[in-house]
């Protein structure tokens, strides 16, 4: 999904996927325009920047940045753009993602990047915080968030423990 994207997905790496492919399948289940990429802050830092500007004129509202190791990733584009910013830790050294969560939430004062929590459940949860953000101004998304909620609570309804 590319046209009209509201919500950008960006990764370091193409082996943080495993990781934020759970923002991407949150995106898709709720019907929110999007665009996932793989740029990197110090990989490929002119072609991060020119996506970033362009994705914002173009009207992106939220960006979803995912990145482990010393990760900037989430930071730089907070730099270039007023848009939100959600930062996603992943565990790809041997610090097991610590290093990415706090080069994350440390941010200096004056350039906010929320951030979730390592690793998949963060991914999932930056894809639902979009789309909150986006559900106060989209009465429909707000009502398909309604209803995703709604049925994770009958999921543990339903839930049995062995006799
Ligand atoms: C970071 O380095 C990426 O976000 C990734 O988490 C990590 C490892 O990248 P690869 O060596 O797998 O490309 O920049």
């Amino acid at each position: 999904m590319s046209n009209a994207a509201l919500v950008g997905v960006v990764m370091g790496s193409k082996s943080d996927y495993d990781v934020m492919s759970a923002a991407v399948e949150i995106l898709r289940a709720l019907e929110i325009p999007h665009e996932a990429r793989v740029l990197s802050a110090h990989r490929t830092p002119d072609e991060l920047t020119a996506w970033v500007e362009t994705s914002t004129a173009r009207g992106m509202r939220v960006m979803i940045a995912g990145a482990g190791g010393a990760a900037h990733l989430a930071g730089v584009i907070a730099a270039k753009t007023l848009m939100p910013v959600l930062g996603v830790p992943i565990a790809a050294t041997p610090l097991n993602g610590m290093d990415s969560l706090l080069s994350i939430v440390q941010m200096p004062k004056g350039i906010p990047v929320g951030t979730l929590a390592i690793g998949k459940a963060g991914a999932a949860n930056a894809a639902l915080l979009a789309a909150e953000i986006l559900a106060g101004t989209d009465a429909a998304l707000y009502k398909r968030l309604a209803a995703w909620r709604a049925a994770r609570a009958q999921e543990v309804l339903e839930q049995k423990l062995p006799e």
